[in-house]
């Protein structure tokens, strides 16, 4: 599949090199006050996951694995994601980007070094280095959405993949059947590299559910825009409506009330094929309810992306390689939903790729959950907290990092992800 780890050998440095050229395309064509100001109180200064990818490097494969002391122990502070939140990031005094660009090189140079001297171990460490810099990659791509940014020349280039794509399953609406039965949920480091939210593998028994073919389309959500599904109290828990109240939503994120969105720093028609995007939990769910439907389980939305019915286990690593949709900034934004990948084994679409996926509970750990190789990755987000779990990955996410077992999160009122949902329902 796609996040498999082969056997720790110089691919691994060639994709540190590859997903290095893109971290810097990402800002290469921005000017000095657009990398470095704070454009949004939700999302860091784009020179902020500059350096940030330089002190997690500095940190596991210069210190920790190379043994070497830290190149800049002085910023370790500045960086630490979980002591600053990314409300405070603007106020700390971290490098401006001459700086962070000079540090990212010096700290690349002291990563080679030491494999030049010790090899890659068993090139796990290096695999964490990998991913959490192509995460970052598109944390940067939800800033630049955010503020509208103009996105690199590059996707100027992009495909436009729409052509001949009807969107099948009725806007998302149209509901698979997945028989009652067990599924294994997670990945096991045996299986290649994991995160450690991912592990155990474990079986779970699922009662029989349906799931939309497809997430719901731009068409379907302005539907309930449009029949006031914002205005309709009924729809919204108690939580989402204050929140909506609150901040006055009317619609999803970067939609405007003459039926346009920005995409990509412009405005463009709607496309109504297309996966509605940049909505949050609590819109997802009032969608559903208004539907009378509910957001599928983190388990429901694994069983249909992986679970082959027929030879009662996952499919197999190509099979879902080839379901693997729009993904690695192919396109640079989303495609009509189903265009992209083969169906899953249930006969589901898109479940990755294009447009990260809400469901319905709280981010946990698996039972039996070791942290590992460091409690803030995930641990310290689970429990009360409230975050929810996201599935699937979206067209800004690395084809490494969007398996079918990968697990974000956020807080349900979060907007700046490339997020929208499909429905579920029980039978
Ligand atoms: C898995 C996307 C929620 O951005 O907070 C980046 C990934 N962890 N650096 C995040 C991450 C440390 C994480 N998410
Ligand atoms: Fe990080």
């Amino acid at each position: 599949m796609p996040g498999q780890t082969a056997a720790p050998s110089t691919d691994l440095l060639f994709l540190l090199a590859e997903t290095r050229e893109r971290t810097l395309a990402l800002v290469a064509h921005l000017d000095d006050a657009a990398v470095e100001s704070v454009h949004s109180a939700l999302m860091s200064p784009l020179v902020w996951d500059l350096g940030h990818i330089a002190a997690f490097e500095d940190l596991w494969a210069v210190h920790r694995f190379g043994g070497e002391p830290l190149l800049r122990p002085d910023l370790a502070q500045v960086y630490d994601a979980f002591e600053t939140p990314r409300a405070d990031r603007g106020t700390l005094p971290f490098l401006r980007r001459r700086e962070a660009l000079a540090y990212l090189e010096a700290v690349r140079e002291r990563t080679l070094a030491a494999v030049a001297r010790r090899g890659l171990g068993d090139g796990l460490l290096h695999e964490l280095v990998l991913r959490h810099e192509q995460q970052h990659g598109e944390t940067m791509l939800q800033a630049i959405e955010l503020a509208r940014l103009p996105l690199p020349p590059r996707a100027a280039e992009r495909e436009e993949r729409s052509a001949g794509a009807a969107a099948p399953g009725a806007g998302g609406l149209e509901l698979i059947e997945i028989a009652a039965g067990p599924c294994a949920i997670g990945r096991d480091r045996a299986d290649g590299f994991s995160y450690d939210n991912e592990r155990p593998r474990h079986l779970r028994e699922l009662p029989a559910f349906r799931i939309g073919r497809t997430p719901i389309t731009n068409a379907t959500f302005l539907t309930f825009v449009e029949g006031g599904g914002y205005e309709r109290r009924e729809w919204w828990s108690r939580e989402a409506w204050a929140w909506k109240e609150e901040y006055d939503i009317e619609r999803p994120a970067g939609w405007t009330a003459d039926g346009r969105e920005w995409r990509a720093g412009r405005l463009e028609p709607l496309h109504p094929d297309r996966p509605v995007v940049h909505v949050s939990w609590f819109e997802a769910d009032a969608f559903a309810r208004a539907h009378g439907a509910r957001l599928p389980t983190e388990f429901e939305w694994e069983k249909a992306a992986t679970w082959d019915q027929e030879i009662g286990a996952a499919a197999g690593d190509e099979a879902l390689a080839a379901a693997t949709g729009n993904v690695d900034w192919r396109t640079f934004g989303t495609v009509p939903v189903g265009a992209a990948g083969a169906p899953a084994p249930s006969g589901c679409l898109g479940m990755v790729g294009d447009t990260w996926e809400w469901t319905a509970g709280r981010f946990d750990g698996y039972p039996g959950f070791v942290a590992e190789p460091y409690r803030e990755y995930s641990e310290v987000f689970f429990g009360d907290d409230g975050y929810r779990v996201l599935r699937g990955g979206s067209w800004a996410t690395r084809a490494r990092v969007a398996t079918p077992t990968f697990r974000n999160w956020d807080h349900p009122q979060r907007r700046q992800i490339f997020a929208g949902f499909r429905i579920a329902k029980d039978v």
